[in-house]
């Protein structure tokens, strides 16, 4: 059966809507909205759009992982998260994870009411990483990178970029688990844009997700705005990506992803809902 067919014809047994997580990145250089929420109240203000707007869940980040970004310490990363994280939660039960690749922050995130660890490291930024997420019982993101973000970009090579994902992923999830972390609460995310060409290897990777999804694990991908749209259209802005965003989070919905990370979160409900709409209405 293929995954089309697994996304929305099937039946109603096996058809679940994919999530849709808004991003709020609380820092002062994101790469799309870089200082636009760094404020606490437009901060907190944002975090209502986004699930007015239609978020099943919310992604907080506090550090850029844009290349070529500067590292910040814990401390001004705690500080950043941790109010937003306990004001969200304060007024909603939606869950939440922290972008974070620091043990510490992840930590003070899920006492703050985050539900969830999205580590772009896949736990190896610290040695402390595996035995912190286990410790903390939440669910945690494995994204795959290759290299780091100050360096990735350089000169990433790979021979199958979606079967060698898949078997770094699968690796992680593994050593997750050899460390005391429920199968149950594990995600993958292929990481595009992360020690990836821009078309060389991102667009294979996206056109392979299957081998991913098929690992057995839920699936997160963020794919919102990124610059390998502008490779494959025209130079343009990351606010001005939202056709290319829509496009490759459609062919993550399907190739049966779990979730799609995004800025735009209300432009993308409505086209994961129409295209899932369709796929139901097959016969
Ligand atoms: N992409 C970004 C950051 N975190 N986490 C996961 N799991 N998957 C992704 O694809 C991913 C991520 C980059 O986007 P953004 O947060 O908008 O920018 P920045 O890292 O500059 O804050």
């Amino acid at each position: 059966m293929s995954n089309l067919h697994r996304r929305g014809i099937s039946g109603a047994m096996s058809f679940k809507p994919v999530r849709v997580m808004g991003v709020l990145n609380v820092t002062p250089d994101s790469f799309s909205d870089g200082g636009r929420y760094a404020e606490p109240a437009a901060a907190l203000s944002r975090a209502r759009q986004l699930i007015a707007d239609g978020a099943d869940m919310l992604d907080v980040g506090g550090e850029s992982t844009r290349p070529g970004a500067e590292p910040v310490t814990e401390a001004e990363e705690i500080a950043r998260v941790v109010p937003l994280i306990a004001a969200i939660r304060a007024e909603s039960a939606i869950p939440m994870s922290v972008d974070t690749m620091k043990p510490a922050v992840a930590r003070a995130a899920v006492a703050a009411g985050a539900t969830m660890w999205n580590d772009v490291t896949a736990l190896t930024w610290s040695p402390d990483s595996l035995a912190a997420a286990a410790g903390l019982g939440c669910e945690v993101v494995l994204m795959h990178m290759q290299g780091d973000p100050r360096t990735m970009q350089v000169e990433p090579r790979y021979d199958d970029v979606a079967a060698e994902v898949a078997e770094e992923l699968a690796g992680r999830a593994e050593a997750a688990i050899a460390a005391g972390v429920a199968r149950e609460k594990i995600w993958l995310d292929p990481g595009v844009g992360f020690g990836k060409h821009m078309t060389r290897h991102n667009l294979p990777l996206l056109a392979g997700l299957d081998r991913i999804v098929g690992l057995g694990f839920p699936v997160l991908l963020g794919v919102s705005r990124k610059r390998f749209i502008a490779a494959v259209d025209r130079e343009a802005p990351p606010d001005q990506r939202l056709g290319g965003s829509i496009a490759a989070a459609l062919m993550g919905v399907a190739a049966v992803v779990a979730a799609v990370r995004v800025h735009d979160v209300r432009e993308t409900v409505q086209a994961v809902r129409v295209w899932e709409a369709i796929a139901a209405a097959r016969t």
